[in-house]
């Protein structure tokens, strides 16, 4: 397959409702959507690069222009086996991960439509039922809370997460717990806490959560392995895990017993695969984080979930929890008992909306090879 062109877009859709975390609330998203043209044949990518530099350094106009100024040069007229090698040619670039994770999930969509098979096959995915949880930001009020989670748990959702930080934390997960005793349960901090705090997260414990996700610094390993020690309740990582060799050190260190895998933080299909088998090797479970991606990341990211130590529910769950629209169809639903079956079509098994696509555009570039 020979990389041909490259195309950005900019689109921007409303959320059904605002999404907050530690680090801020957003109502609306810029979302980047990468095409790659290969012997006639589109592969789609999302860029999870968010509005702002707050979950990670990178966001949409970074990874545009590192996109247009590097990445796409290094691989626009590149002939190749296999979508994996894309990440060898990006490799020159430090960082920048979502960036590259954007063209190389487009290359391995369009790997998986030349060869007529389900992404999920092409990865090496060996069950076609994923297992679905749902994260849910900090609310107005701790009534409004309960509400939504008593609605996931109606839909069906396996494991409810909710976001916590100072203030909104120990108080929130008594109420829950006072409710639903049984619940799969788990929370994720975004790194609002610091080992100062090692006794109040402590109080954690009591609430018998599945995993407290990223309490402490978004590029910390080693203070996570000091904390873990302290608490019985599992710690997970999601930002601290850029790449296999942090998946590594986190599980030799003891910084967490649970892996969050975001295809975007770790900057592609090939790299995620990487941090997968590390984990599974040390028989860590894993589970597919989520950033309010749009259909095109969303089924990626279904894609991924189907790796068989993605043991754990994912932030993978139905578009209309975010979009009045998907912008593929059929949308992602999620079934009663709170699981996504994957199609047996060619690429993702979802059809992209053009059309709706380029209406919602705000900007389009496109790059071709010399
Ligand atoms: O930390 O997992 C996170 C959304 C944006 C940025 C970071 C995170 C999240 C979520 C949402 O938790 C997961 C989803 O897409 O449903
Ligand atoms: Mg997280």
């Amino acid at each position: 397959m020979k990389i041909e062109t490259i195309t950005l877009r900019e689109i921007r859709m409303p959320l059904v409702h605002f999404f907050e975390t530690s680090f801020g609330r957003i109502y609306s998203r810029r979302i980047l959507l990468l095409t790659v043209g290969c012997d006639g044949i589109e592969g789609w990518g999302e860029c999870v690069a968010a509005e702002d530099p707050f979950y990670s350094s990178e966001w949409i106009e970074t990874a545009w222009s590192t996109i247009k100024h590097y990445l796409a040069p290094a691989v626009l007229g590149h002939s190749l086996i296999a979508a994996h090698e894309v990440a060898g040619l990006m490799a020159r670039v430090r960082g920048h991960r979502m960036a590259k994770a954007a063209i190389e999930n487009a290359a391995w969509d369009a790997e998986a439509k030349q060869k007529q098979q389900p992404l999920w096959k092409v990865l090496g995915g060996t069950t076609c039922q994923i297992q679905c949880g749902v994260s849910i930001g900090i609310q107005d009020s701790i009534e409004q809370l309960l509400d939504k989670i008593e609605t996931e748990l109606a839909a069906g959702y396996r494991r409810i997460k909710v976001k916590v930080k100072p203030g909104w934390d120990i108080n929130v997960l008594e109420r829950i717990r006072s409710r639903w005793p049984d619940i799969v349960l788990s929370c994720d901090a975004n790194s609002a806490y610091t080992l100062d705090e090692v006794e109040h997260l402590r109080r954690f414990d009591r609430f018998k959560l599945l995993m407290i996700e990223q309490p402490l610094w978004n590029d910390d390993i080693y203070y996570h392995a000091r904390l873990q020690r302290e608490l019985k309740t599992a710690l997970c990582l999601d930002e601290s895990i850029r790449h296999a060799r942090d998946a590594a050190a986190a599980v030799e260190t003891g910084a967490c017993r649970i892996v969050n895998i975001k295809v975007g933080r770790v900057g592609g299909f090939s790299e995620a695969r990487k941090v997968h088998d590390v984990c599974q090797d040390n028989n860590v479970p894993v589970w597919c984080g989520g950033m309010l991606e749009t259909g095109v990341g969303r089924a990626h990211n279904i894609a991924l979930s189907t790796l068989q130590n993605f043991r754990l529910p994912g932030d993978v769950s139905a578009s209309r929890r975010y979009w009045a629209e998907d912008i593929i169809e059929p949308e992602v639903e999620v079934s009663a008992q709170g699981t996504i079956t994957v199609s047996d079509k060619p690429g993702t098994g979802y059809r992209v909306r053009e059309d709706l696509i380029e209406r919602l555009a705000v900007r389009k570039e496109t790059f071709s090879a010399r």
